[in-house]
């Protein structure tokens, strides 16, 4: 395997070194034709729980699979991740796959694979690209369902309580597909109920920190907020560190949803601090072998892979939490 990494990723390795050992997901055998291929993949960067699971998965199924896997980490910037892709061109690898970090602006690069006859394969965020043709799949989450969940779990909860409910939105990086996304499919789910208002969104990255101080500045700004959706995990419990810092209860005084369910999330989320959690599976590497070894034999693969997600509520994170892969 053929794994080029910036040293400042050491910490990260150890780290997935030491929680890889249950990882049941990505023990698919290889053999199914991606032996010896050479896989140039762009990872958006290592901002969340989810994202360094969603590396381990796909360093650990490249292994398991045989794949000689080139890893490059875009530490969130479009710019790198447009450099390694050229390089995997130059390189000429068998198969290109890539997150990309936000949606737009990829056409000029993916033409530049076709033109070089190396397949792309798009996975976890979608591209939007003026001609779908330039990959051959995508491998990912459904963000608008997911926003939805969480809207959903909203109107439910508020269906007896009348006058306004002020909810603040902790949103992904912006111009990415998951914040994208899940922002459309909330806002749709939450028109259910005229009372469910959004009285403030801001930028939380992806991360703890970030999420922390678009909170700490939402809880400035405004009194009598009841609610909190966050894109992910992170930014939820850097806002229920906000939230406490204010001297309110998470959970309780405000109630918090987010998505990932990473174990972090679904620990908070048994304590009480979150209120619901929808899920969003990392845990892709096996499935993206898989198409990497269709898409190098010629065979058909689909168009959109969906993968399969659930949601959580207290009880159901504390039947699941004790062996939770990431
Ligand atoms: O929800 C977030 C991560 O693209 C689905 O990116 C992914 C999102 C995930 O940083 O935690």
């Amino acid at each position: 395997m053929e794994v080029r990494r910036a040293p400042t990723l050491l910490a990260l390795l150890l780290v997935g070194l030491v929680t890889a050992c249950g990882g049941g997901e990505d023990a698919a055998p290889g053999g199914a034709g991606q032996d010896g291929v050479r896989l140039g993949f762009s990872q958006v960067g290592t901002e969340s729980a989810w994202r360094l699971a969603n590396t381990r998965s796909i360093e650990h199924a490249a292994t398991n699979a045989g794949v000689r896997l080139d890893l490059r980490i875009a530490d969130g910037k479009q710019e790198n991740q447009a450099a390694a892709i050229r390089e995997f061109i130059s390189a000429d690898v068998d198969v290109i796959a890539f997150s990309p970090v936000v949606e737009t602006g990829w056409d000029t690069l993916l033409q530049e694979a076709r033109d070089a006859g190396i397949p792309v394969i798009v996975t976890d965020r979608m591209v939007d690209t003026t001609d779908t043709s330039l990959f051959v799949t995508m491998l990912g989450s459904d963000f608008t369902a997911e926003g939805r969940k969480a809207g959903e779990w909203l109107v439910e909860h508020y269906r007896d309580r009348h006058g306004r409910v002020r909810i603040v939105e902790i949103e992904g990086t912006a111009g990415s597909a998951p914040a994208n996304q899940r922002r459309a499919g909330f806002a749709e789910a939450i028109k259910a109920d005229r009372d469910l208002q959004v009285i403030g969104s801001g930028d939380g990255d992806f991360t703890r920190a970030q999420g922390e101080q678009v909170m700490a500045g939402f809880l400035a700004a405004h009194t009598g907020i009841d609610a909190v959706f966050a894109h992910n995990d992170d930014e939820g419990l850097g806002a229920v560190e906000a939230i406490e810092a204010a001297g309110k209860r998470p959970g309780t005084d405000i109630k918090i949803i987010t998505v990932d369910a990473s174990r972090d999330g679904l620990a908070a989320l048994a304590e009480g601090r979150l209120n619901y959690v929808v899920e969003c599976n990392p845990l892709l590497g096996s499935q993206l072998m898989e198409l990497v070894g269709k898409v190098t034999t010629g065979q058909t693969v689909p168009r959109r892979v969906v993968v399969d997600e659930t949601a959580f509520d207290r009880e159901a994170a504390k039947a699941v939490l004790h062996n939770r892969q990431y």
